[in-house]
């Protein structure tokens, strides 16, 4: 984020700008919160989506739930351009046909680590925050795929075991808040709320956390595992990179410069397991659904939104479509996803009765048609290695464990690995971003494009894919039939022979 584009001599958004806004969801009612929410990863999803909520369920119902919000990159340029604006950005939603602007207030403070660890530690300590959420995406949860626990042979992790006072990772911070909540006078923790895109997330982070403070003192990971509600939750919005185009839109729009615009899409969803003994936003409100069971839809969504959007990612880096629409325009991909939601992914979802996939479907190659988003399939592309397993691998698990076919999903798992190579099929060459980047490219490197020296080499990536599959006969032959397919065709042709 740049706080210094020279976009325009126009004043800089601040609170003082509030009441000559034309656009803002300024209503009468609407005092300055009280922080109540400390979220980890302020993030452009993050600010398109829950603050939304919250900001709209204050609107509603009131309560206290400002938020302080953390950048764990050390990320002081975009503290301080947030800061700057005491925490105002402008949300600029991108339909196919309308662009709306709309001022958010619910963000109160910025902090980055590790440079803010004192003031961050204070939040964590305040009785008066009662939830700490967080995006902060596969990575930042430093789990042991294998086990699900901590991963203990994590550098930062081994930093934050032996400097408990001065964590930088996510179980670290949380683990260290806690341990000032239960010790502190009223000793009440607060909800922990993630809001990533990880199969039982609440679960999921609940284990990492207990394992973490299970290193450091078994009593602290016992009141953890008693005391501490991990609520799972379903978040869906398509969220990209904020560009010039934003600032220019947002600074046309409110006569104010605004460093920190995020563009996003119309439709969003959020469902959430309610589980809030200390209290929350009135969510339910303005429109999240609040159930008791989140899985079919957090499953729903990995799967089939997800799933296919690392499948654009990846055949999309190699056959040379730059984003989503570009890609989901080309009618033998729209072709290809449709029948890969259709045949491949649905039948492996259990879903209320009153659900409608075949129309979630639809809905989604709508979204992706969205000509206003420009949503880059090389952002979609990062972190393969994280992304795989809930998104793609789980699905193909679950096709072989019903003997049914999944020829689709494994191109996809395919493009990945051809993906790694960093260059497309033209010859355009790219970066590969990912936390195993290096080994990854190494593998692929040392295989000479053969597929089945490059099959070989990724399927012995544990952290990426479970021995039981790897070591599948069924699999790797339809995987390897489809590494062919790229390698004599290319991404294109390969799309086209299975559509
Ligand atoms: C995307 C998601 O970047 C990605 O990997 O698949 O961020 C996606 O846009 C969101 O999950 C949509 O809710």
């Amino acid at each position: 984020m740049s706080s210094a584009a020279p976009l325009s001599p126009l004043p800089r958004l601040s609170r003082d700008a509030l009441p000559a806004l034309p656009t803002h969801l300024l209503s009468p009612e609407w005092r300055e919160p009280r922080i109540g929410i400390v979220h980890l990863g302020i993030g452009n999803f993050h600010r398109a989506h829950q603050a939304l909520y919250t900001e709209e369920a204050m609107l509603a119902e009131g309560g206290d739930w400002g938020i302080c919000g953390v950048t764990l990159q050390g990320d002081v340029g975009k503290r301080d351009a947030l800061m700057e604006q005491q925490g105002l950005y402008s949300l600029v939603e991108r339909g196919p046909a309308a662009v709306k602007v709309t001022v958010m207030r619910a963000l109160r403070e910025v902090l980055a680590m590790p440079v803010d660890r004192p003031a961050l530690f204070a939040r964590l300590a305040d009785p008066a925050v009662r939830i700490v959420s967080l995006t902060v995406t596969e990575k930042g949860y430093c789990r042991d795929p294998k086990t699900g626990e901590v991963a203990l042979d994590d550098p930062a992790i081994a930093h934050d075991l032996t400097h408990p006072l001065a964590p930088r990772t996510v179980p670290g911070i949380l683990v260290a808040g806690l341990r000032a909540r239960r010790d502190a006078a009223n000793g009440k923790p607060f909800t922990v709320l993630s809001c990533d895109n990880l199969a039982h997330n609440g679960a999921a982070l609940r284990q990492v956390v207990c394992s973490f403070a299970r290193q450091l003192d078994a009593a602290l990971a016992d009141w953890i595992a008693a005391e501490v509600p991990f609520p799972a939750t379903m978040v869906d919005r398509i969220v990209p990179a904020t560009t010039d185009a934003e600032r220019a839109t947002a600074a046309g729009q409110l006569g104010y410069r605004d460093a920190a615009p995020v563009p996003c899409e119309p439709f969003r969803q959020w469902v959430i397991e309610d589980r809030f003994p200390h209290g929350r936003p009135a969510w339910d409100a303005v429109g999240a659904q609040l159930v008791d069971d989140v899985t079919p839809f957090e499953l729903a969504k990995l799967r089939m939104l997800n799933g296919t959007h690392s499948t654009l990612a990846y055949l999309s880096m190699l056959g040379g479509f730059a984003t989503i629409d570009a890609a989901i325009g080309d009618s033998a991909m729209r072709a290809f996803i449709h029948a890969m939601m259709t045949e491949e992914i649905a039948p492996t979802l259990s879903m209320p009765a009153s659900f409608d996939l075949a129309g979630y479907r639809d809905a989604l190659l709508e979204r992706y048609a969205n000509p206003a988003l420009k949503h880059r399939c090389a952002q979609i592309a990062m972190d393969g290695s994280q992304k795989l397993p809930p998104r793609l691998l789980a699905t193909i698990a679950a096709r072989i464990e019903a003997g049914q076919p999944y020829r689709r999903l494994a191109l996809a798992v395919a493009a990945w690995m051809v993906f790694l190579r960093a260059q497309a099929d033209d010859g355009t060459r790219y970066e590969i971003s990912d936390p195993l980047a290096d080994r990854l490219t190494a593998l692929s490197g040392s295989a000479h494009g053969e597929p089945r020296a490059l099959m070989d080499a990724l399927l012995a990536v544990r952290e990426v894919f479970p021995a039981d599959l790897a070591g599948h006969v069924e699999f790797r032959a339809t995987l390897y039939r489809a590494l062919q397919l790229l390698k004599e065709n290319g991404a294109r042709a390969a799309i086209a022979a299975l559509q």
